[in-house]
């Protein structure tokens, strides 16, 4: 288990930040994730088994927003 700070780009109020943590909490092997709109980034404990960070990149993207490692 490791937990990561991401940043996350394109959010413009505190519902982009709730749908993006909904998001990151449906992903494989994350535990807990906790988005900071005022920070613009995303932490997030995972099981490095289980997370597969490019594939939640390219949903994030998806979504209209970009999500980077610090
Ligand atoms: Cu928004």
């Amino acid at each position: 288990m490791q937990t990561k700070t991401y940043s996350i780009s394109g959010m413009d109020c505190g519902s982009c930040a709730a749908s993006i943590e909904m998001l990151l909490q449906n992903q494989p092997g994350v535990k807990s994730a906790k988005v900071s709109f005022e920070n613009k980034e995303a932490v997030v404990t995972f099981d490095d088994a289980a997370f597969r960070f490019p594939e939640v990149e390219k949903t994030i993207k998806q979504m209209g927003y970009a999500i980077a490692e610090k």
